[in-house]
């Protein structure tokens, strides 16, 4: 399969799903909506939203069960898309590109995009619940809000982000490192694919093997990201370069160095796929996104 044009459609399709959930909407809260819409559509590369759809395609072929997730699938964007917001503010790593664009709240100011962020993560469990786009299992959705709001939250993404804060200049082991980027951005990758395992009514064994690939490309995805902080240029991320070392943060390749690192992220992506083991072909789209995420340059 050629990964660069699944990826393109996929994308296509979220987009177009998160353009008819969130549309612009008129005055008195215009604004608003339009500083989330700001972010939202600002490109990115969905990888979220598109695990969720890959693995309930790889464990129903049935074109409805994957329908069925895409509210799902946006909302974990909206989450993600949220953690961006607020973690490019003055308070944070005070950035002022992402997605190629003005940071949000270089954009819109600070308060404003605080409140985008809260918009976006709070509007993400109404949208889950929305009784309009519910077309899966009420046990499904519990469990998946229930896989969501654990994820992205205190014992998630935020719980994450705070100990990255709490441990910025300061000698970090590998073992903290590691729990760091479990927590900050593997909980919410893992989580997408859990997601739309369950969503698509996945067995006991085929939710193993998906969580031990959640697990897996979430981890190989944190250390491209510290290479890529590290070696490439802000033009082609779309966003700073070079911010983890500004901040003093533990990265692979401050522990390990470059080629060290790039090791590690091929073990991860190995393990990842090996983790499919018991699954066919319609995984393969989930085999081919651990090796985009290896091999990707933004
Ligand atoms: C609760 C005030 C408050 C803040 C929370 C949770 C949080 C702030 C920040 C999350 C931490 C974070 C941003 C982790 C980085 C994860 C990561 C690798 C982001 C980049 O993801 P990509 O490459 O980005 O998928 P695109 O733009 O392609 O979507």
């Amino acid at each position: 399969m050629n990964i660069e044009s699944y990826l393109n459609a996929e994308s296509a399709l979220i987009e177009a799903a998160m353009a008819a959930f969130m549309p612009e909407a008129a005055e008195p809260l215009g604004g608003h909506v339009e500083a989330m819409r700001y972010s939202l559509f600002a490109g990115g590369k969905r990888i979220r939203p598109i695990l969720c759809l890959a693995a309930a395609r790889a464990v129903s072929g049935e074109l409805e069960a994957v329908d069925a997730l895409m509210p799902v699938a946006c909302a974990l964007e909206y989450i993600h898309t949220y953690s961006l917001i607020h973690d490019d503010l003055p308070a944070m790593d005070n950035d002022d590109l992402r997605r190629g664009k003005p940071t949000n709240h270089v954009r819109f100011g600070e308060a404003a995009a605080i409140l985008a962020g809260d918009g976006l993560l709070t509007d993400a469990f109404a949208l889950l619940t929305n009784r309009q786009y519910l077309r899966l299992p009420q046990a499904a959705i519990l469990a998946i809000v229930g896989q969501i709001a654990t994820a992205a939250g205190s014992f998630g993404m935020v719980g994450g982000q705070a100990l990255d804060i709490a441990n910025e200049r300061k000698d970090v082991s590998f073992d903290l490192l590691r729990t760091i980027h479990q927590y900050k951005t593997g909980a919410l990758i893992r989580c997408a694919v859990l997601c739309g395992a369950i969503g698509a009514g996945a067995s006991d064994a085929q939710l193993a093997a998906m969580d031990g690939y959640g697990r897996q490309i979430g981890l190989g995805f944190q250390i491209v990201d510290d290479l890529l902080d590290s070696t490439a240029t802000r033009e082609k991320l779309g966003k700073s370069a070079g911010s983890d070392a500004k901040h003093g943060k533990a990265t692979y390749p401050a522990l390990f160095g470059i080629e060290k690192t790039r090791n590690l992220a091929q073990e991860a992506i190995d393990a990842a796929i090996q983790s499919l083991a018991l699954l066919d072909n319609k995984a393969d789209p989930l085999r081919a996104i651990a090796r985009y995420i290896f091999d990707r340059s933004r």
